[in-house]
């Protein structure tokens, strides 16, 4: 039987509007966590959650990909693959890559079970560059769920960090009747770990009843910042960040935020050579499965962002510059907006950068993926009295609060790109939404807004990754 290659097939999907042309996504099916993120050698390796044989949820498998400016990405075979018989057998799950006195390797978490219950903690380690990988042959390496967590099968996602010659590592879980929570571990070699303490329990009533895909890094010199993807019954899946001070193996958190307020999940974070802690996340789709089967594929990795703190200690990030993708450009002086004013401009995958003044009583924004009967759009909107953006596309609605200080501009930078786009307000709130043009038709660009001002608007088309 004659298969399409990578290259073949993206080709194929890329006649798709829907389908973004300068985000990272493999080429068909299902994607989403980020896993093993790393510099290595001067290369980004990016793996991912990911089912080869379905643009739906399956048996998950590590993608691969690699990059030298994490804007271009070339497909390598899959990384991880489930092994009959062993401890990955349902599933090779989310974990991370590690440099281990020069030997890549991988601390994930593998599934059993008809319903993946069974989750213990495996390695795997490189010894060609990170092309292929060998799994330990007494995996599992981690298998008890601290006994605190009570009944709880939830127990996954290791993100690990060494500190002289020790090493460190979290796992995501709940603690039962409470609330999400961070268990943390130590140990010398990445075999035998042992269990010291929960870095940090949520509270089910107010963020989540299981936390994935833990974070934890220093970003400033006594500043910590955790991060955790928090899962919830009603399946309203937000990241939460918490920052603090980290001594004795112990967090105290100063301030806490929410990462993303869409659609943005499971993010995985890595330091790279210039000491930049870099950020890449799955945008998750808002369509049904027979749209998904329909498309042949499905999920989306963020634009990589970079993070840092600001003087209050809320994260802040910023998109890895773009500007070796971005083509023409289109600027617009300040001018006072009372009503729509649709662009001459035109496109669906768009880099946008829109400052406005603050004005009492005004609001503004942009309508995006605007077809010429405005029977579609996506709206970006921010009400200045409310201090409230608003994003809404179809039936669908996103807010988030953006407190603005006295005399503060309204900073938003949009990242539009087929069915995706990441807003980031004043480089502090983020909220990242898809939209579903129905056809590459539905692109018309306006500024919206009442008693606004704006200060200026550039936009750049963007280029293909995929050349
Ligand atoms: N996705 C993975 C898990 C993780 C979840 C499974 C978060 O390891 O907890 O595909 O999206």
């Amino acid at each position: 039987m004659l298969t399409e290659t990578p290259a073949l097939l993206r080709q194929r999907l890329a006649l798709d509007p829907q389908r973004p042309r300068y985000h990272f996504l493999p080429p068909s099916n299902w994607m989403n966590d980020p896993n093993g993120f790393i510099q290595w050698q001067g290369q980004w390796h990016l793996f991912y959650q990911h089912n080869p044989y379905s643009p739906l949820w399956g048996k998950m498998h590590w993608g691969h990909a690699v990059s030298s400016d994490l804007i271009h990405w070339s497909d390598l075979p899959l990384a991880l693959t489930p092994t009959i018989g062993s401890a990955d057998e349902a599933g090779c799950y989310s974990g991370c890559t590690v440099d281990n006195n020069g030997i890549p390797t991988i601390m994930y978490t593998g599934t059993r079970g008809a319903h993946n219950e069974i989750q213990t903690q495996c390695l795997a380690s490189s010894h060609d560059g990170l092309l292929t990988w060998q799994k330990y042959a007494h995996n599992p390496v981690l298998s008890d769920v601290p006994a605190e967590a009570g009944q709880t099968q939830d127990f996954r996602d290791p993100f690990v960090w060494c500190e002289g010659d020790t090493w460190y590592m979290l796992l995501g879980s709940r603690i039962h009747n409470v609330g999400g929570a961070i268990f943390l571990y130590r140990s010398k070699n990445l075999i035998d770990w042992e269990y010291l303490h929960p870095l940090l329990i949520g509270d089910s009533k107010r963020n989540g009843i299981v936390w994935e895909c833990p974070n934890f890094f220093k970003l400033a010199d006594d500043r910590w910042v955790l991060v955790v993807s928090a899962y919830t019954a009603e399946h309203i899946n937000l990241v939460y960040y918490f920052v603090g001070s980290y001594a004795e193996q112990r967090f105290t958190v100063i301030t806490e935020g929410i990462l993303d307020y869409g659609q943005l999940y499971a993010p995985l974070t890595a330091v790279d050579d210039q000491d930049r802690r870099v950020l890449i996340g799955w945008l998750r789709e808002a369509r049904s499965n027979e749209s998904m089967e329909e498309a042949g594929w499905s999920g989306v990795q963020s634009i990589p962002r970079v993070l840092s703190l600001d003087p209050e200690n809320r994260l802040c990030m910023s998109p890895i510059n773009l500007d070796s993708i971005r083509g023409r450009h289109h600027h617009l002086e300040a001018q006072a907006v009372d009503q729509r004013i649709p662009l001459e401009l035109r496109g669906l995958a768009l880099d946008i950068e829109a400052v406005f003044e603050q004005q009492a009583l005004g609001c503004c924004g942009l309508a995006l993926a605007c077809t010429e009967d405005g029977s579609e759009y996506l709206s970006i909107f921010y009400d200045v009295p409310a201090q409230r953006l608003m994003v809404r596309y179809a039936d669908q609605e996103r807010k988030a609060t953006v407190s603005l200080a006295p005399q503060e501009r309204l900073q938003l930078r949009i990242l539009l790109d087929g069915s995706v786009a990441e807003i980031i307000v004043n480089e502090r709130i983020s909220l990242s939404a898809r939209l579903y043009p129905s056809s590459a038709g539905s692109d018309g660009v306006q500024i919206i807004g009442q008693g606004a001002y704006l200060h200026s608007l550039d936009i750049w088309e963007m280029a293909s990754i995929w050349g």
